[in-house]
């Protein structure tokens, strides 16, 4: 198992459309293992392999409460689809690992029914409600190129992606000065 590197806004990679996982082989099992092993050392609730620089089409989330003795239940999954989605919306202040350190509001549909295959190439169907739909949708957007803060006023993204941007430089000049 390894840890990956997480790419954060605005990161062009981000941006891209995953493609479809053809099957469900080792390759892609170990990329889960890594991705939910990267998303738990973090730490966060869900994570798309866009994040981490491969553009398939894999997630997984874990939306358990831990800290409050909740067991953990991880999700993984390839080619997940939104196949239902209701037309009651609820919101939730949303946050990312690629977006570090800012969270708004998102409002998305309440429940969903998300298809996909399992880390055994099985083909599951999820029905989702609360944070856990609300958190497969945002992983699967990323597989679309679409970031939280696309939901967002244009004033809002502007704002965060100019901090974003700040800190990225900041960063950058500290690295070549430790050169
Ligand atoms: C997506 O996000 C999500 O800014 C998963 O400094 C989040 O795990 C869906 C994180 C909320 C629905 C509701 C973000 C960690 C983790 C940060 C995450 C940070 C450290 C975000
Ligand atoms: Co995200």
């Amino acid at each position: 198992m390894a840890l990956l590197k997480i790419l954060t806004a605005p990161d062009p990679r981000l941006k891209e459309r995953a493609l479809p996982v053809e099957k469900v082989d080792d390759e892609i099992r170990q990329l889960m293992d890594n991705m939910l092993e990267t998303m738990y050392a973090a730490p966060g609730i869900g994570l798309a392999a866009t994040q981490v620089g491969v553009l398939k089409r894999v997630i997984v989330v874990d939306v358990a409460d831990t800290k409050n003795g909740e067991e953990p239940n991880p999700i993984m999954l390839a080619n997940p689809e939104v196949v239902k989605a209701s037309s009651d919306q609820s919101i939730y202040e949303e946050g990312c690992l690629s977006v570090p350190g800012f969270y708004e509001e998102v409002e998305r549909p309440e429940t969903c029914t998300i298809k996909g295959l399992n880390r055994d190439g099985k083909e599951v169907e999820i029905k989702a409600e609360g944070l856990l739909a609300t958190c497969l949708q945002h992983e699967i957007d990323h597989l679309e190129g679409t970031l939280f803060i696309d939901h967002l006023s244009r004033l809002k993204r502007n704002m965060i992606v100019k901090k974003l941007t700040k800190e990225k430089k900041l960063k950058e000049a500290a690295t070549d000065h430790n050169l």
